[in-house]
């Protein structure tokens, strides 16, 4: 497949790491790196948290927890990269993060949008800019939308490989009932849980150069072991298991280019009645029916045989 060439103009952007009220911040377990931070954000029904750093070693931050009315939706979802044809992938968290910001955008007092820088101003750095939008509490619906942004200020250019994984388990489920990528560009995952049917969707606005759906453990087992990998392009669909899906974007950065895309991941769910419960509504309706039936009857024969006049019959 060819790559793309991305011809971009230099972005300046902040420079300085700006302080984090924090208030805004959840410090990691102690036995993480003292510099390893996760973010809260929330809006209305919606809580998620942002592990921004990784427990260190180079180990994956990510997107760890989606509540939606206080049930989590999310395994892991976050973005590797590899530069070249060689070596491994490592998580954009690896480049070291160089600004971060958390702020508020709209009515809702939360903090909802997550702004974090990793890599130097003067290399290759990665932008990624996430914002929550949770619905009415138990409205069953969430959104959290991401733009990414990777700049090349290296002065040659740049093979980069980026990757996007994400683990669902809606509606807290690990075992997921369908997972696909349709269009080529759009994943989509289905779970249910009792009688609640839930939906991820997710079509990034760049397509992807490839696409994977697999069991849970085989994609990131890719991203993370010592060697190049290049996702397969399976779509699935794939049906009853902890699955997972990915994206995979090449391209070749001019100096001074840079890609950008965005996309957003849109949880929505709908009330499916069970068919013992579908049964129970047909009878329920079948004896409301003879039920209505019978009293119309039992209505005409006492007009038939009720007081020929004043009096009432019933
Ligand atoms: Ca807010
Ligand atoms: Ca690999
Ligand atoms: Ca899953």
């Amino acid at each position: 497949m060819a790559r793309k060439t991305w011809l971009g103009v230099g972005w300046a952007g902040p420079t300085a790491f700006l302080p984090v009220a924090a208030a805004i911040l959840c410090l990691a377990p102690a036995v993480q790196p003292a510099r390893a931070v996760s973010v809260v954000l929330q809006d209305s029904n919606s809580l998620v948290t942002i592990d921004v750093d990784g427990p260190g070693g180079g180990a994956a931050g990510g997107v760890r927890e989606w509540l939606m009315d206080g049930v989590n939706q999310n395994k892991l979802e976050w973005f590797w990269y590899r530069l070249g044809e060689g070596g491994p992938e490592v998580p954009i968290n690896a480049l070291g993060r160089s600004w971060m910001k958390v702020s508020d955008t709209n009515e809702d007092p939360g903090l909802d949008t997550l702004s974090v820088r990793y890599g130097s101003t003067a290399g290759l750095h990665v932008e990624a800019q996430f914002n929550l939008m949770g619905g009415e509490p138990g409205s069953g619906t969430s959104d959290l939308s991401e733009v990414i942004k990777i700049h090349n200020a290296t002065g040659q250019y740049v093979t980069v490989h980026f990757f996007e994984y994400a683990d669902f388990d809606l509606g807290g489920n690990p075992q997921d009932l369908e997972v696909r990528i349709t269009g080529g560009n759009t994943a989509w995952q289905r779970d249910k849980v009792s009688i609640t049917d839930y939906l991820m969707a997710e079509t990034p606005a760049i397509s992807p150069d490839l696409v994977e759906v697999s069991a849970t453990g085989s994609i990131l087992a890719g991203l993370t072991d010592g060697g190049p990998t290049t996702l397969s392009n399976f779509a699935g669909p794939l049906y009853n298991g902890d699955l997972a899906w990915a994206f995979e974007w090449d391209m070749v950065l001019a100096p001074g280019a840079e890609f950008i895309t965005s996309k957003n991941k849109n949880i929505s769910t709908t009330i499916v009645p069970e068919p013992l419960t579908l049964a129970g509504m047909f009878l329920g309706g079948l004896g409301l029916a003879g039920y209505l039936r019978k009293r119309r009857t039992s209505a005409a024969r006492r007009c038939i045989h009720g007081p020929s006049a004043g009096g009432v019959a019933w």
